[in-house]
């Protein structure tokens, strides 16, 4: 990328946060897309928190994919090739590709070419020889798969219960869309966490020593940073609460004091107490993500999950 091209895309990402911001803080229940926690700092943050104790799905999905590598392996079927949407930095798709037969290609998927890159690395060295090719898009819109996948049947990988950040209409319009990009007889193998005791989840989004506090309080420190906003983070305080009835984790960041926050020449109040809605998490049981998948015209295979049914992986059919 040139400079000049680099200094444009990142004029669009800031007018791009501006405008989300300005439109969820004046909203009437204050809120902030999800997608604004990950900068370098953020995804340095989410990276920490993939290794806390309290933070089971990262551990517990790699477990499941390790322990039942050889039947999901044998389920999924030869031949495939896999179409990761979201990287990250490459563990998963390099265990899986590890197990599966006769993978035809690797096409990791993400908005960011520096995500891209440590994936394909990472994944070349675990499987010599297999074509990698990866694309920079938004894997929440639609996207052209590159030529070079060929005739061979596609496997979804969409892995880390990042499904659970979508609403449900999100998550049903996502499924939908990638049945589509992935073409007739595709599969999808997706990882995703499963309703269980408000204690392990609240603990899981807010830890002992503070990472996913100081991963949520990052948000108002870009807003500072990138959008010249003059947030006091130090009045604000990260909560995590399970939504009973959305069957999903909130994180808020919780006004400590009435305040005036100014951003993008508006006075934005804040009342002692109100909160902006930075994320949901939703976690699942196994009849809601049928329901899901069937909506968006998947059916479910087969399902995998550890010891302790903390994490489910799904094999759909299309
Ligand atoms: C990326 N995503 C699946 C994480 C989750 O568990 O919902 C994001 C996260 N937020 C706080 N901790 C982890």
């Amino acid at each position: 990328m040139s400079a000049a091209t680099a200094r444009d895309a990142a004029a669009q990402q800031r007018a791009a946060l501006i405008a989300d911001a300005l439109a969820g803080l004046t909203a009437p229940r204050k809120t902030l897309p999800c997608k604004w926690l990950y900068d370098v700092e953020g995804c340095r943050l989410f990276e920490a928190i993939t290794r806390l104790p309290e933070y089971y799905p990262t551990r517990t999905e790699i477990g499941i994919l390790t322990d039942q590598g050889a039947a999901i392996g044998a389920a999924v079927g030869p031949g495939r090739a896999v179409v990761e949407f979201g990287p990250g930095d490459g563990e998963k798709a390099a265990l899986l590709l590890g197990m599966l037969v006769r993978p035809a290609a690797y096409v990791p998927v993400d908005i960011a070419p520096e995500w891209l890159e440590g994936a394909a690395n990472r994944v070349s060295l675990a499987r010599p020889g297999l074509p990698v090719l990866p694309v920079v898009a938004d894997f929440t819109a639609s996207f052209p798969l590159p030529a070079r996948i060929g005739a061979a049947p596609r496997l979804g990988f969409f892995p880390g219960s990042t499904i659970g950040n979508f609403e449900p209409e999100g998550a049903v319009a996502f499924l939908r869309r990638a049945r589509v990009t992935l073409g007739p007889g595709a599969r999808m193998l997706l990882g995703a966490d499963l309703v269980k005791s408000p204690a392990v989840l609240e603990a899981a989004y807010d830890d002992a020593a503070g990472v996913t506090a100081a991963f949520d309080l990052n948000l108002l420190h870009r807003l500072n940073r990138e959008a010249g906003a003059d947030f006091d983070p130090g009045a604000f305080r990260h909560r995590a609460v399970w939504n009973e009835e959305l069957e999903r984790i909130e994180m808020h960041l919780v006004s400590e004091r009435a305040q005036v926050v100014h951003l993008a020449g508006r006075a934005i109040p804040f009342a002692a107490g109100e909160t902006i809605h930075t994320e949901s998490s939703h976690k699942y049981r196994p009849e809601r993500l049928a329901e899901l998948a069937g909506a968006a015209g998947w059916r479910v295979a087969q399902r995998w999950t550890d010891p302790d049914s903390l994490f489910g992986l799904w094999l759909l059919d299309a």
